[in-house]
């Protein structure tokens, strides 16, 4: 199985998508996911000057040798770029394989663990009876957990808050838009949030919530401690992920569990936070994390420490992205919950895919491979969009983690 070609596809349906689509001499084509989320183009750069060439005339079964290959021989390890570029490169050569056994690709990583995944969704609204209705929407659609965020009184503008239909993570602006945000705000309102979301909807539903790194770390202590009687599944990213130690004062104060990792992209990230046990949940996206070998071997490692997965997948990761996601899910043994964000129509029909949604649970389906079709035609219709994701600024105009 010789890769005879390996082309870049960057499409706009309703959002970004860069598409690595790596043809054999068998005639058969697998797809990686290489959306990068506001920086796309430098993915496809990194893809298309420096990997794609690389990549014909080699054996497309070997893929920890090609894994290797890309990581050792670019010198410059790791970083978003790279990653993103390997992942996509990754993904495409087990999603051939598969194709070439005529499985679907979880049964290559050793077989289902479970029938289905519980996934997530995303639930918000400026003011509780729209957060209601958004969570009564998602249970309507069949999700079993669901994340809450809301509007802060006295915040014009904070991320992840959508209307009365889902929000997408990056606007289609020419430069990224300015949001607000007041910590002590934030910290005396979320509680009486998770109160009445408790009151209203009782205790079984799991709960999720995301602080998308914008507390300190005595900040998050304090939040983590103050939500302890709404019990949640877990509390994402209530610190800056690239510093390790903050966790583990995060973790002295309180017994809610924490997830994170979406900006991760290596298990040197991981290193401290799961031999320490400073977290639940591992975050990152297949997409970002040098694909599902890479991801693999971080989620065997949080495996040893009782840390579960909790794999990336708003509408960021493509429809390919997500499809690895569930393989992977599936097959390992320390699943934990799989985010999902549905996309729109016009990305369905772009990327034809066989994974299922029903009663809350996910399935990659049993078409070998990936189980995701790339369809030109339709791609060809959405060229790219500049988009970018906003930006944080305090009152005073001080630029904040968001
Ligand atoms: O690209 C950034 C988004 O994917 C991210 O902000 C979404 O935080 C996010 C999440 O948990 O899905
Ligand atoms: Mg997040």
């Amino acid at each position: 199985m010789i890769i005879e070609s390996a082309e870049v596809v960057v499409t706009s349906p309703d959002r970004n998508f860069v598409t690595l689509r790596v043809t054999t001499d068998d005639g058969l084509v697998g797809l990686g996911d290489a959306t990068l989320n506001g920086r796309e183009q430098s993915v496809v750069a990194y893809l298309a000057e420096h990997v794609a060439p690389l990549l014909v005339g080699r054996d497309a079964h070997r893929i920890e040798d090609t894994w290797q290959f890309l990581y050792r021989g670019a010198y410059w390890r790791r970083g978003p770029v790279t990653m993103a570029a390997i992942s996509a490169v990754d993904v495409a050569l087990w999603d051939l394989k598969a194709q070439a056994a005529g499985m679907p690709l979880y049964q290559l990583l050793g077989g289902a663990s479970r029938s289905g995944l519980l996934a997530y969704g995303h639930a918000s609204g400026p003011d509780l009876p729209s957060l209601f209705d958004s969570i009564r929407r998602l249970l309507a659609e069949g999700y079993r957990a669901i994340r809450v965020q809301t509007s802060v009184p006295g915040l014009d503008r904070i991320y992840g808050i959508g209307g009365p239909v889902a929000y997408e993570p990056a606007g289609r602006v020419a430069a990224p838009v300015e949001e607000d945000w007041d910590s002590r705000s934030y910290l005396r309102h979320l509680p009486g949030v998770f109160e009445a979301v408790r009151a209203e909807f009782g205790p079984e539903l799991p709960l999720l919530h995301d602080v998308h790194h914008r507390l300190t770390p005595i900040e998050a202590a304090r939040l983590g401690r103050a939500l302890e009687p709404y019990d949640l599944f877990w509390l994402e990213d209530c610190t800056p992920a690239e510093d390790q130690e903050a966790l583990r004062l995060v973790r002295q104060h309180t017994t809610t569990p924490l997830a994170i990792g979406e900006v991760f992209n290596s298990v040197y990230d991981y290193r401290q936070l799961i031999a320490d046990r400073l977290i639940d949940y591992v975050r990152s996206a297949v997409t970002h994390t040098g694909g599902i070998t890479h991801l693999k071997r971080i989620l065997e490692y949080a495996g040893q420490y009782g840390i579960k997965s909790g794999i990336h997948g708003p509408t960021d990761i493509s429809p390919v992205g997500m499809a690895a996601a569930l393989h992977l899910g599936l097959a390992v043994h320390n699943f934990g919950i799989q985010e999902y964000m549905k996309h729109g129509a016009r990305t369905d029909l772009v990327f034809e895919q066989s994974f299922s949604f029903t009663d809350g649970l996910m399935h990659p389906g049993s078409s070998p491979g990936l189980g995701v079709r790339l369809s030109l035609d339709e791609a060809g219709k959405y060229p790219y969009q500049t988009a970018y994701l906003p930006i944080n600024r305090l009152k005073d105009g001080t630029l904040h983690d968001w």
